[in-house]
């Protein structure tokens, strides 16, 4: 069955697989555990020439002006608008999120398209007042290079294109190692791209966009090339940790999007309404693997007994099955050691004495072989040391305090430091959590929750996430290289810091 939508999506999107088959790498649905499709892997020669392409792209790309570089991620966003449907479908059937989901994440390609077509005529620099007389000091950005991208499966395009969109209006050309779980997502954007490109014109050069397939040894090789001069890398902490050493090694720029540990304060005035919505979405959705998914829930002593019964109610109904499916809320996980690691976190949880409710594997008729779980609230006793990793899962742990100041501390304490948030009415409490004083993280909400965040922020986080920040606000900024020019329009040649040097 899923073959049929699948034929009927790439018919959609117009997409010829025959460039890309082969059984290096195998697209499987986490729906059911069955094969989309068999890709071959990219050679290292093929990646060399690609990335040789994106740096002959980069060449020329530069010189377009920006708001022209523009008008091609503005095309983009008109394909992707066109085709929201079907990409969406396509992350639902290879992603295993929800359909509701998988079109938010095409939403939100959307978005930062129409962020970037609007940056394209701003990219501004500074002038600044010279302390010499009859000086000029100003500042531009120009184009850094090739921007190398590394993706993960949860969010199999938007990442790419939070990265893709800023860097094409920057003037830089793209290399994209995208998860060797969802190969066919990049495939698909891959070829919708190639469509804004067909109908912009022949100032954009061949390999301004390139894709590269294959398992981990072509990230590795597109990290190492001296070419690429921005790797912009989102998952796992291990993995990024690796590629900030290779990439320190040749000093070069990196954006880094690693692990969260995120965390909820609900304090006594919270509006209890809007944080179950908020902390059920939260966690749950995308099944518990979003970077900024909630995982630690502190909840204050006073509200405890009426909040968490109260979620225990919601996640005992909440439908689990097929992503496809209008009524479904929790799709699968994408596989097998997935739930191996959330079954072994849920055993350290229990034997660190957290009362474990839900987190059974799923059986969903028909689709057998998919990894489905009922999502897990833990409530443990204190943060436990397994609080402090990542289970890229559905497990909420929850703990009570009593104290704000105990409960920011607690929030603070993982190495992780991407998303937080707080429920309160309280103006005090808010203010101070989102003070420097209070949450350490990249992110930090009053009254939401701490996934789901929009474009036209700044997203990112510190300590373990790595510090890196896409999309928003002037993110932009890390794809560029900022050059300083002074100009001298006197007669005579004052030096700065008033040193005289006469000869
Ligand atoms: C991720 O999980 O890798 O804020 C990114 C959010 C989304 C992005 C998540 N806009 O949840």
């Amino acid at each position: 069955m899923n073959n049929t939508t699948l034929h009927t999506i790439l018919t959609e999107l117009d997409i010829q697989l025959s460039d890309y088959q082969g059984s290096d790498i195998h697209s499987i649905s986490p729906i059911d555990g069955q094969v989309l499709a068999g890709l071959r892997s990219d050679t290292a020669a093929e990646v060399k020439q690609r990335i040789d392409r994106a740096h002959a792209a980069f060449l020329q790309w530069r010189n377009i002006p920006a708001p022209r570089r523009g008008e091609l991620v503005r095309l983009f966003g008109e394909e992707l608008r066109a085709h929201k449907q079907a990409l969406g479908q396509l992350v639902t059937l290879e992603a295993g999120k929800i359909l509701q989901e998988g079109l938010g994440e095409v939403q939100e390609m959307i978005d930062i398209c129409d962020f970037a077509v609007g940056l394209s005529r701003q990219l501004y620099g500074l002038t600044i007042a010279s302390e010499r007389p009859g000086h000029r000091m100003m500042e531009q950005w120009h184009p850094m290079g090739v921007v190398g991208v590394i993706s993960a499966f949860n969010f199999p395009v938007a990442v790419w294109a939070w990265n893709a969109a800023l860097a094409f209006v920057c003037g830089n050309s793209v290399t994209w190692k995208p998860s060797e779980k969802t190969p066919l997502t990049a495939i698909a954007t891959h070829a919708l791209f190639m469509k804004a490109v067909a109908r912009f014109g022949s100032d954009a050069p061949a390999g301004l966009a390139e894709l590269i397939i294959g398992a981990r040894d072509t990230g590795a090789q597109m990290v190492e090339d001296k070419r690429v001069a921005l790797v912009s890398a989102t998952g796992s902490t291990r993995m990024g940790r690796q590629v900030a050493e290779v990439c320190a090694k040749r000093l070069t720029r990196t954006i880094l999007e690693l692990g969260g540990n995120n965390a909820m304060i609900v304090a006594p005035s919270a509006d209890l309404e809007m944080a179950v919505r908020a902390i059920t979405f939260s966690a749950v959705g995308t099944a518990g693997q979003r970077c900024t998914t909630l995982r630690r829930l502190f909840v204050h002593d006073s509200i405890y007994d009426t909040l968490v019964p109260r979620l225990k109610k919601i996640y005992a109904g909440l439908p689990v099955g097929n992503p496809l499916d209008k009524a479904t809320l929790v799709g699968p996980l994408i596989d097998a050691a997935s739930f191996d690691a959330m079954q072994s976190a849920l055993a350290i949880a229990r034997s660190e004495q957290g009362k474990v409710f839900g987190g059974d594997r799923t059986v969903v008729a028909g689709n057998e072989n998919g990894y489905y779980v009922s999502p897990a609230l833990v409530e443990m006793p204190g943060q436990a040391a397994s609080m402090h990793h990542e289970t890229f899962a559905p497990i909420m742990y929850i703990v009570r305090y009593s104290d704000l100041q105990q409960a920011i501390s607690l929030n603070n304490e993982v190495p992780q430091g991407l998303s937080s948030s707080i429920f309160t009415t309280d103006l005090r409490e808010a203010e101070t959590f989102v003070s420097a004083a209070g949450s350490d993280c990249g992110i930090a909400n009053v009254n939401i929750g701490p996934s789901g965040a929009e474009i036209g922020g700044a997203f990112g986080g510190e300590k373990e996430t790595g510090g890196g920040r896409e999309s928003g606000s002037d993110a932009w900024k890390a794809y560029m290289r900022r050059t300083t020019n002074t100009f001298n329009y006197s007669n005579s040649l004052p030096l700065a810091q008033g040193i005289s040097f006469d000869i």
